[in-house]
C-alpha cells in the first residue's frame, strides 16, 4: 500500500491506496512504520518525503475499518498507538508534501511531519465530527498549536476544510508550491538538508519539534545544552572556518 524510492539524498514514501483515497487502514499504516524505519538506518538517507496522490494524500482513517469498533477492544489493543505515532519517532526530517485530501487521520500524519509543503490543490480538515467522534490522533491539540485556538476549533466543531492558501496564510504549512512540482520541491528540500551538519540538523529537529512539548523555560534550557554541544563537532568547526576562510563548507 505504499511505494518507496530513493532520489538523491531523500527516501520518498508515497501513500498509495488510490480505490480509497488512501484511507489510512492498519495494513497501510504498518507498511509505513517499517518504510520509515529502513530510511531513518539507512545513512545515505538525509531526509524522507511523506506524499500521496494527486487526489488526496490521505482521506483520513479507514471508516470500513473503524466503524464496529467497541470501546473496550479499541481501548485494551490500543488501536491508535504505536502504528499511528512510527513518524514521531524518525530522527532523520520528515517533510509531508501533501495534495489533495489531507483529512482527519490524514491531516493528524501530515502534522506529525516535522514541516508540511503543500500543493495549490492541497485540502486539510478534521471531518471527524460528520461521523460522530473527534480527532483522535493528536489533531485536536498540533492543528490549535499550528493555527490558534478559533480556527482550529471551527474546523474541528464544523468539519470545514482549508484550502492551501487558507493553510500558509494560518501557518500550517511552510510554503504553496504548483502541484506538478510538489516532490521535486520537497526532494530539493532534502538534498539541501542533506548538504549540512548531520549533528546540526537532528538537533535542530530536536529544538523546534520540543516547542510543542515543553514549557518556554524547559524549552529554552534544552536549545542551550544541544547549541553548547554542537561546539563538539566537526560541524561547527568546519562550518566557522569555512566561513572565515571565504569558502564554501564541506559536511
Ligand atoms: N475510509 C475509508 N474509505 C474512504 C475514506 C476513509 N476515510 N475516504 C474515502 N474513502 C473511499 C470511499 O468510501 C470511496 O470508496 P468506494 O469507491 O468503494 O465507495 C472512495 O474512497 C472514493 O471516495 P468518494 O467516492 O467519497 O470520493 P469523493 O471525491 O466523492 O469525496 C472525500 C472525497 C470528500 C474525501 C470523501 O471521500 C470523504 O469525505 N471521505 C471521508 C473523510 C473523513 O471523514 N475522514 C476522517 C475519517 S475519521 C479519522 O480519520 C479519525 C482518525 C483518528 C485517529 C486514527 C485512529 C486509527
Amino acid at each position: 500500500m505504499i511505494l518507496t524510492e530513493v532520489q538523491g539524498r531523500a527516501g520518498v514514501i508515497r501513500l498509495n491506496r488510490p480505490a480509497a483515497l488512501n484511507a489510512l487502514c492498519d495494513q497501510l499504516m504498518g507498511e509505513l512504520g517499517e518504510a520509515l524505519g529502513r530510511f531513518d538506518a539507512d545513512p545515505a538517507i538525509a531526509a524522507i518525503v511523506l506524499t500521496g496522490s494527486e487526489r488526496a494524500f490521505a482521506a483520513g482513517a479507514d471508516i470500513k475499518e473503524m466503524q464496529n469498533r467497541r470501546f473496550p477492544g479499541t481501548y485494551l489493543h490500543d488501536f491508535i498507538g504505536a502504528r499511528w505515532e512510527a513518524v514521531l519517532t524518525v530522527r532523520k526530517p520528515v517533510i509531508a508534501a501533501v495534495a489533495g485530501f489531507a483529512l482527519g487521520g490524514g491531516c493528524e500524519l501530515a502534522m506529525m511531519c516535522d514541516l508540511i509543503l503543500a500543493a495549490e490543490t492541497a485540502k486539510f480538515g478534521q471531518p471527524e465530527i460528520n461521523l460522530g467522534i473527534i480527532p483522535g490522533a493528536g489533531g485536536s491539540q498540533r492543528l490549535t498549536h499550528a493555527i490558534g485556538k478559533s480556527k482550529a476549533m471551527e474546523m474541528v466543531l464544523t468539519g470545514r476544510m482549508m484550502n492551501a492558501e487558507e493553510a500558509e496564510r494560518a501557518g500550517l504549512v511552510a510554503r504553496v508550491v504548483p502541484a506538478e512540482s510538489l516532490v521535486s520541491e520537497a526532494v530539493a528540500l532534502a538534498e539541501k538538508i542533506g548538504g549540512l551538519s548531520a549533528p546540526a540538523v537532528a538537533m535542530a529537529k530536536e529544538a523546534v519539534n520540543a516547542a510543542f512539548e515543553l514549557p518556554l523555560r524547559e524549552g529554552v534550557r534544552l536549545e542551550r545544552r544541544l547549541f553548547l554541544g554542537l561546539f563538539g563537532t566537526e560541524g561547527q568547526k568546519e562550518g566557522m572556518a569555512a566561513f572565515l576562510e571565504k569558502r564554501k563548507p564541506r559536511f
